[in-house]
């Protein structure tokens, strides 16, 4: 396991658990739990002490390091009532996401480490297999449990294994478009799958459509052939085994209906359970926040959603969509100032996208704003839906590039790579905010399929000019003249190109640097020029090395200048693990002082050639 002894327990040794809890006074019950099947020998009570002492553990945690909160608050008796009801390991829990499974870490080995929780020598903050044996299937992104959880009892019934698999699953996650394909084969199988339906109304923002209506998951369950069980209080230990009991001895399909509440136990939380979904540190007592970080730039999302509210100001044909992302994405901002001008269409990424074509078939110039690593899932609809059609949807990539503690789940590691090849797609990257207002403005005047990566994190902290301007469309800019090497980035690695050239002057090196702008279509022009003028090109981008910006570099050299020498710099051809950004950063050789050291070292190859 990743972390080693850090993500494990390690009972007699006094953790920091210890220190804040007082691992042997208040918390004992939780303190006497290393196996979740320990659970199966406890009495009722002390099963209801064990739940209010996990509970008072997640909050001692969450106020101490921050993380996923309010979810796992609200799934405490349920992780409890699971382990005590289910053979687990042999029997399979699958959760959906995995972001409110934090008490499940906690019960499957991993309470002391989930003081480390997404940080590089602790668990990771969503589930993984290689971590645990209760972990029985990776997540991170929605609505991937029942359709892994029913090729697991499919699998189970073949092999005579004689397990039996329930999907956890909340009412956001089954909003995605796979929850219902899944359940809807499920139902034709007829196989004993079991569904447990998390039902908090919320999904991070108030969960969208028909099935958090009342009387829908039950509607819902029966027409597609599931026995509805339910709904049962989720936070009624007693009821909740007595049901779990129920579903387990089912045969076929069923779902049993859970009502929880968001954030149960921690009275800011249940208050106001969209601001708690995540929470960075805070006072234990009140809720607020230990660290108000105010003054310094911006965040890269505030700025996307300000300049994209600053442009429909003046353009009706705007509209912006979100799939159950209005925070993450800044979209919440832009609703304030825009509110009818605003969709959230659930964690449905292809349906934004198919829908974001048809709002633009009649003229609309819809922008869906999708974080990358979700902007996957809507491959086909860019390229059939969006691109084919030649239609003018914006595509606001946020969190592009890697994103630290959420880890590969959520790094933006691919979307050069698979939005590339499109033809029509126009895919620009800004090196800060102002750039960034401009290159939006580009994308919903120059009427294409256009695609706006940004990263994680604050922005630099430019200046804004009074009004975005169209950029020219394929056109870097030089921002720096140097006749040895040529450092040409895209996005948020320009400021490091910048800073590689700084390094590199110092000893004497005399280095150009390129904001390439656009990865498609790429200033061949300006390629061709640095790379001519120094003989030497090194590609810096914060995505994958593999079919990325620096393949792009690659091959109009090796058409247009095949003599000039190229270096890739990206993330290597494997998933980077969760922690801090800025050693990822190290680790994968995008830094300044790695940028410098490889302009070096391809120069001193040069001389031995
Ligand atoms: C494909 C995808 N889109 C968006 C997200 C971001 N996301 C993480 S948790 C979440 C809400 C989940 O709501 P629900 O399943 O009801 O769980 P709750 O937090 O309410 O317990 C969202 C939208 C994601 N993980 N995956």
């Amino acid at each position: 396991m990743r972390g080693g002894g850090a993500a494990g327990n390690s009972p007699g040794a006094a953790g920091p658990f210890f220190a804040a809890s007082g691992w042997r006074g208040a918390l004992e019950t939780l303190a006497s739990i290393d196996d979740p099947r320990a659970l199966r020998a406890m009495s009722r009570p002390a099963l209801v002490r064990l739940a209010d002492e996990l509970r008072t553990y997640l909050v001692d945690v969450g106020a101490a390091i921050g993380g996923h909160f309010a979810g796992s608050l609200g799934a405490v008796e349920l992780t409890i009532a699971l382990h005590a009801t289910f053979e687990t390991p042999h029997d399979r829990i699958v959760w959906d996401i995995g972001h409110q499974t934090y008490g499940h870490k906690v019960l499957t080995g991993r309470r002391e480490g989930l003081w480390r929780i997404k940080k590089a020598d602790g668990p990771a903050g969503f589930l993984r297999r290689s971590e645990s044996p209760f972990d029985h299937f990776g997540a991170g992104h929605a609505g991937t449990s029942v359709s892994a959880a029913l090729g697991m009892a499919v699998a189970s019934a073949r092999l005579g294994a004689g397990r039996r698999v329930v999907a956890v699953i909340g009412d956001g996650g089954a909003t995605s478009g796979m929850s219902f394909e899944a359940l809807n084969h499920a139902g034709e199988l007829g196989s004993s799958l079991r569904v447990v339906f998390n039902d908090n109304g919320m999904s991070i923002a108030p969960t969208v459509g028909g099935l958090s209506r009342s009387g829908g998951v039950r509607a819902y369950a029966l027409a597609l052939g599931f026995r509805y069980l339910g709904p049962v209080d989720g936070h009624d230990l007693a009821a909740l085994l007595d049901a779990l009991a129920r579903l387990r001895d089912a045969s076929g399909p069923a779902l049993l209906h859970v009502q929880t509440r968001k954030g149960k136990g921690f009275a800011p939380a249940e208050a106001d359970p969209y601001r708690w979904h995540a929470t960075t540190p805070f006072e234990r007592e009140t809720g607020r926040a230990r660290s108000t970080t105010s003054g310094g730039p911006p965040s890269w999302t505030a700025a996307f959603a300000d300049a994209l509210a600053r442009v429909a100001d003046r353009d009706a044909r705007v509209v912006a969509i979100t799939a159950a992302m209005p925070d993450g994405t800044g979209l919440d901002r832009f609703a304030k100032r825009h509110p009818d001008r605003c969709f959230d269409v659930g964690i449905a990424e292809q349906h934004a996208v198919t829908f974001a074509a048809g709002l633009a078939c009649e003229g609309l110039r819809p922008v869906c704003a999708i974080y990358s690593t979700f902007l996957q899932r809507a491959l086909d609809q860019i390229i059939h839906d969006v691109a084919l059609q030649d239609l003018p949807v914006g595509f606001a990539l946020d969190r592009a590039g890697l994103v630290g503690a959420d880890g590969p789940t959520h790094h933006g590691a691919f979307d050069l790579a698979y939005l590339r090849a499109i033809p029509n797609l126009v895919i620009a990257a800004p090196r800060d905010e102002n750039e960034l207002q401009h290159m939006l403005a580009t994308g919903i005047e120059c009427g294409r399929p256009f695609a706006l990566r940004f990263p994680r994190g604050s922005a630099p902290g430019a200046a804004l000019d009074p009004d975005p301007k169209p950029l020219a469309i394929g056109r870097g800019e030089l921002l720096r003249s140097g006749s040895d090497v040529a450092l040409v980035a895209l996005g948020k690695t320009v400021p490091s190109a910048l800073a590689a050239a700084d390094a590199l002057a110092r000893r004497g090196i005399r280095a150009s640097v390129v904001d390439a702008r656009f990865a498609k279509p790429l200033d061949a022009e300006l390629l061709v020029r640095v790379g001519e003028n120094t003989g030497c090109v090194i590609s810096v981008e914060d995505h994958a090395r593999a079919g990325g910006f620096g393949s792009a570099v690659l091959e109009v050299l090796a058409e247009l200048a095949p003599d000039v020498r190229v270096r890739r710099l990206g993330l290597p051809d494997h998933f980077i693990e969760h922690g801090d950004v800025d050693a990822q950063w190290r680790a994968a050789g995008i830094d300044a002082d790695s940028i410098a050291a490889a302009a070096e070292r391809a120069l001193g190859d040069a001389r031995r050639d």
